[in-house]
């Protein structure tokens, strides 16, 4: 029997319209859904390899745990959480709540009950000690917003824009940063036939620059210099939005002072970016009107990620770049609370310093949440408060931290260590307890989570009031025994004793709800009904054109602010920094590369090698260089070389690609596994989070290490295994 429907695709953030064809109670083919609206029929390789991801072998279809020789036995879930509720109980009555940390990856993304039952499970426990990759991916985001204010209408939409500049975010192959990550190609396509221009800023020549009108092809981690130097050409030339700055903004004076010597040719020497094109794309941002800057991933993880988020606002707002009274509101949201713009800057939280203390680094709670960067110390720290116990979902410490090798300590340290996953990953081979979870096809989904990104940045989330949800589409495999994220949570909580809140709800602890029950607790008092959504199954567009942006109430004080003390006071201390050639950032010390980030097309961080049609390009990530740079090491592409940070070295094999930069590697995350598989490096690829230390060149007040721009040298190296 044959049958087709209309689900989510969940193997990356974009969350695609797909359309399932369901053979005999099997996925047989997975396609973009051309009736979705927001999708258009848009679907990836990735994608398209659902029913693989759903059948391969190496799917774990049973839990599993760790036996004493160390090899894995299947264990029943029931049985399994029995154990792990018990083990749970002694940690806390030893220990405290603190002990028990929970960190959520990647995963709990897609599936919306996973991080709301994950939070309320350690609200019930009463431990602080929740983290989540956010914290390691573009934490500056929020931090920045904090500091800059928020403006409460938010941005005009992208599809309006007559300019957009992308600093370190390449959303045609990630899908994701700076573009509404729903379909970006066509997206900028589409705004770029009516004369939109584009300006991208990035050490290595992307698929986005090969689209970009200005092409800024910069030193990686010069950006704060870079936004300073486009921010003072602006402000120079009186290129801002004089009527918006009086109305709504304070700090211009504080700004202009500090961005006094980051002249165009401060710029060019320091950044390599040559001063006539930095004017340019200075009169070309400030001048188009509409459109924004937005930054990524690149510029979050180099040094002074928040510094660089603050100055996308700062530019945001000196050319007036948010919703005016009266403006229609893009997305009134659906499966929200309606949403109702006001022209005006909200009050601004605090950015860090409240909450939980670390014990490590003096860091605190901010604005994008705890560390992760500090969850390995915080379980090698011995002492009060010690994490005794981790619960990891849908995320994979010991492929996407930063310093693996402290995070394999750790992990071994736990006394307890739980992981939520698909498959045996390098993380799940180091815990106690693997229990394996339903796919994406197997439980209900719905837009939710991209809806609640509009929060998170500016030009984030749905463009549009979109959403759609569908139930399972298919049975597990037979002979599996799985399990929903949520429900491991509220299994625990109930043996516990302890009952799970949501969205001001208790849930009944003893006649477990159905995960669509749990979804309209979650809704509830959304602008749509989600009863109402499920009558779209290829989603749906909920406009509501009467939803006008409010006019700024009349006693309203508070302003946006571009000359924040603590951002003002950190580009003082860029400027103070001395100038060094050939990407070493301490005196004395010479690296002659440095080492940034990317994101491959046919995997999703540690996801989807596994697969075989996405495998079909190699199994590693390549250490991409330009030719120049290879032919001065004498180097051909497939080498083997070995890559050195101050902090440790790994293996990497070099790839020829003219787009990079000189003196720039770029390489892939989250591939590789422990050290005693780096012989396998043809294979798995090599491990990029070793290079960093986390206990150096992070930020003071939120703990982001170094994961890009990172100095390194690097060598010809051995086959691994030969001498
Ligand atoms: N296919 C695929 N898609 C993905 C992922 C994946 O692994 N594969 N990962 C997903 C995840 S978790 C996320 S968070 C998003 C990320 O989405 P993006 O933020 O768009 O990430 P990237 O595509 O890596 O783009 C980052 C860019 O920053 C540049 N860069 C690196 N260092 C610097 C620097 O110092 N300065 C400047 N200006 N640029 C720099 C890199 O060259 C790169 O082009 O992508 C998601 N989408
Ligand atoms: N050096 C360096 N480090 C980085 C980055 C970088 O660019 N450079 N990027 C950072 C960023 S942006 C991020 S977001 C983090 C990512 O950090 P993590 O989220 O910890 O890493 P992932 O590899 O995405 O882990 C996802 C896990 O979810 C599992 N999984 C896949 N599908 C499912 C599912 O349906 N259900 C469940 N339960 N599990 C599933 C996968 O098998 C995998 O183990 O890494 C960060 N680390
Ligand atoms: S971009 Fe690809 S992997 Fe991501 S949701 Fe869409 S089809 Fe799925
Ligand atoms: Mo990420």
């Amino acid at each position: 029997m044959s049958e087709t429907q209309y689900a989510i695709c969940r193997f990356c953030h974009a969350f695609c319209g797909i359309k399932v064809d369901v053979e005999d109670g099997r996925i047989a083919k997975v396609l973009g859904d051309k009736e979705n609206p927001m999708y258009h029929g848009y679907s990836c390789i990735k994608g398209r390899q659902l029913p693989s991801q759903h059948y391969i072998p190496d799917r774990m279809i049973r839990s599993a745990k760790r036996q004493e020789n160390g090899d894995y036995a299947p264990i029943d879930n029931q049985q399994a959480m029995d154990e792990i509720a018990e083990k749970l109980q002694g940690i806390i009555d030893q220990h405290g709540p603190r002990s028990v940390a929970v960190y959520t990856g990647t995963f709990s993304f897609m599936y919306p009950a996973s991080g709301v039952a994950a939070t309320s499970f350690m609200r019930a426990v009463g431990s602080p000690m929740q983290f989540s990759s956010g914290t390691i991916d573009q934490p500056g985001k929020q931090v920045a917003m904090a500091l800059h204010g928020r403006w409460n209408a938010g941005t005009p939409p992208f599809s309006e824009a007559n300019i957009w500049m992308l600093v370190g975010a390449n959303p045609i192959v990630s899908k994701w940063g700076g573009i509404p990550p729903f379909n970006p190609a066509k997206r900028l396509h589409d705004i770029r036939k009516r004369g939109a221009k584009l300006i991208v800023i990035d050490p290595r020549r992307t698929e986005c620059a090969d689209k970009a009108e200005i092409f800024l092809q910069c030193k990686p981690g010069e950006d704060p210099t870079i936004l300073a130097g486009i921010a003072r050409v602006i402000i120079d030339e009186a290129l801002f939005d004089k009527a918006f700055l009086a109305e709504n903004v304070e700090g211009l004076e504080d700004l202009r002072k500090t961005l006094d010597k980051f002249t165009p040719e401060y710029v060019e020497k320091r950044a390599g970016v040559p001063t006539g094109q930095l004017i340019e794309a200075a009169r070309l941002f400030a001048t188009n009107p509409g459109g924004s800057a937005t930054a990524g991933t690149g510029v979050n993880m180099a040094p002074r990620g928040t510094l660089t988020e603050y100055m996308v606002l700062v530019l945001n707002t000196l050319c007036g770049r948010w919703l005016r009274e009266g403006a229609q509101v893009p997305n009134p949201l659906v499966l929200m609370p309606e949403f109702k713009g006001k022209a005006q800057a909200e009050p601004k939280p605090p950015a860090w310093g409240y909450g939980e203390k670390l014990r490590v680094r003096d860091l605190t709670d901010n604005a994008s949440g705890l560390s992760t960067a500090a969850l390995a110390d915080e379980i090698l720290l011995d002492g009060d408060g010690q994490v005794k116990a981790l619960i990891c979902v849908g995320g994979n410490p010991v492929a996407a931290w930063p310093d693996q090798l402290k995070t394999l300590e750790a992990m071994k340290k736990l006394e307890l260590c739980v992981v939520l996953d698909i498959k045996m990953t390098a993380t799940a081979k180091l815990a106690d307890y693997v229990m394996a979870q339903r796919l994406s096809l197997e439980q209900p989904g719905m837009t939710s989570p991209p809806e609640s990104l509009l929060y998170f940045g500016a030009c984030n989330g749905y463009p549009e009031p979109y959403a759609q949800y569908h139930p399972a589409i298919v049975e597990p495999p037979k002979g599996s025994n799985l399990m929903e994220e949520w429900e491991f949570f509220y299994g625990i909580a109930q043996r516990l004793g302890m009952a799970l809140k949501v969205n001001g709800e208790f849930l009944d602890m003893e006649e477990k709800p159905s995960t669509d029950e749990l979804f309209e607790i979650m809704v509830k008092g959304s602008r749509i009904p989600l009863s109402e959504v499920k009558k779209y199954p290829h989603g749906h567009i909920f406009t509501d054109p009467s939803n006008l942006v409010q006019p700024k109430d009349k006693d309203h004080t508070e302003m946006l602010d571009i000359g924040n003390s603590f951002m003002m006071e950190e580009l003082n201390d860029v400027i103070s920094e001395p100038l060094i050639d050939g990407g070493g950032y301490r005196e004395g010390e010479k690296f002659t590369h440095r080492l940034v980030s990317r994101r491959m097309h046919e995997v999703y961080n540690s996801s989807g090698r596994d697969i075989p049609a996405l495998a079909h390009n190699g199994l590693y990530n390549p250490a991409y260089m330009n030719p120049a740079d290879l032919a001065a090491l004498n180097l051909s592409p497939g080498d083997m070389v070995r890559i050195s940070s101050d902090h440790a070295s790994i293996l990497g094999i070099v790839e020829e690609e003219a787009e990079v930069l000189e003196g720039v590697i770029s390489m892939a995350h989250a591939f590789g596994d422990a050290p005693e598989h780096d012989a396998e490096i043809r294979f798995i690829g090599s491990n990029t989070g070793r290079l960093t230390n986390v206990e150096r060149d992070f930020d003071p007040h939120i703990g982001m290490p170094r994961m890009s721009a990172i100095p390194v040298n690097v060598k010809a190296a051995p086959e691994p295994g030969t001498s």
